[in-house]
Order: C-alpha cells, then structure tokens, then sequence
C-alpha cells in the first residue's frame, strides 16, 4: 500500500528530474524513487503515458495528485511542505519575487539556453518571449550580483529552478561564465542537498553506464 503523503518521483537519468530531485532532498521528506529507463523507451510506453502524455519527466505524484513542469513540482514542493523553508509565505511581498523568477527561468532562461543550444536562428526580438540571449542574461546577472541567492539570504525553490538551469548551460557551453554565474553555481554545489542528489544521481547514471557496457 502506498502512502499519499511520500512524494513519488518519475525519474530519469540523466534528465531535468535531477533538479527535480535536489528539491526533494532540499524539502529533506523521505520519497519513492520510479526510475524510467529512456533508452527502452520506458517513458513511451503505455503506463507511463497514462501517467503523463506527455511522455517527459520529472513528474511528481502526491496526496493523489499529479504535478508536471519542473518549476511546478519545486514550487509545489515548497509550498507542500513549508518547514522547509524554500518560499517567502504567501502574504510576503517578496512572494512576487519569488515568483518572477519561478516563472522568468521557465518563460525566458530555458528557451534561450535550449535555442543558443541547438542553434536555432533567432526570430524578432518583440515577437519572442525572452527577447534576446543577451537581455535574458544581463537582466539574470543583475538579479544575483548582490547574493547569494535570487532573494538575497533567503534560499528559495526559485534558485533551485534557476540554478539547475545555470549549472547545465555552464557545463554544456551555453551560459556564458560569468564571474557572478560562476560564483552562484559554486555556492549552489556547495549545498548538501545539492551533494546528496549529485552523489544518488551520479551513482544512477554509473549504474546505467556499467549496464550498458556489459550488455
Ligand atoms: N517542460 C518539462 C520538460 C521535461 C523534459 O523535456 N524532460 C526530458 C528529459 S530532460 C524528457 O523527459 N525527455 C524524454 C522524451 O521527451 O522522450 C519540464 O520542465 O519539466
């Protein structure tokens, strides 16, 4: 019998639910782990669709409820369980800072790292929702010069979404390295709950790795 109150994360590695799992371990509540294996096509198949037809993870299930997006599930998770800490309450002002960034890193930092990424040719600046790589980039370095995090001291979901965000484009060459950048993803790899998920998710992937070699 499984209990609605254990989060349930759909997983893969390596995958956007890494990110998804930093949270979880941030939020520090035991959860289920379901682990989906990308290359047997595992989140095509049937049952996994009728869980997201969109076919994509992470997704999270909790008190009978199904979340997708992952600044959805941080945002949730912050607000599911606020011992932790990680969102200003609702009735703070600073609740609208939290989320301009929520939702700045899926509307403007993802599409640009995914379209410098890939290399698609840009498209009017007025027409496209971040404007420019450039404007999304000076206005991301500005809100995290004075640190350390997007709400000052205060460590929120939003720099979990945001800085899961940096550290794959800086890893992968399509954030450039700016010092302020640079010093953030730093201080973010510096968290336990950020080491936790980098040492389950690591020893995953080499799992999956290994497996690979000997089939
Ligand atoms: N908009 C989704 C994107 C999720 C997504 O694209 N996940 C990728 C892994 S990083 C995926 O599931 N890809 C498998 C597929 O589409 O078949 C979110 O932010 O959570």
């Amino acid at each position: 019998m499984t209990d609605p109150e254990k989060p349930v994360l759909f997983h893969m590695v390596p995958s956007r639910g890494m990110v998804a799992r930093w949270m979880l371990e941030e939020v520090g509540v035991p959860y289920d782990l379901r682990l989906l294996d990308g290359k047997k096509g595992e989140n095509r198949a049937a049952d996994y669709l009728a869980i997201n037809p969109m076919g994509k993870v992470p997704a999270l299930r909790h008190r009978g409820v199904l979340i997708t997006e992952n600044p959805a599930i941080c945002a949730y998770l912050a607000d599911a369980f606020p011992a932790a800490n990680l969102a200003p309450a609702v009735d703070d002002p600073r609740r609208g800072t939290y989320y301009r960034w929520l939702f700045f890193a899926h509307g403007c930092v993802e599409p640009a790292v995914i379209d410098k990424a890939f290399e698609r040719p840009p498209v009017q600046r007025g027409a496209l929702g971040y404007g420019t790589y450039e404007d999304v980039f000076d206005t991301l370095e500005a809100a995290l010069a004075p640190g350390p995090w997007l709400l000052g001291e205060h460590f929120t979901a939003a720099d979990v979404i945001v800085g899961g965000q940096l550290a794959w484009g800086l890893r992968f060459g399509t954030v450039e390295k700016r010092t302020t950048f640079v010093e953030y993803a730093a201080r973010l790899a510096e968290r336990p709950a950020h080491q936790r998920q980098t040492a389950l998710d690591g020893a995953l992937i080499a799992a999956a790795e290994e497996a690979a070699r000997t089939a």
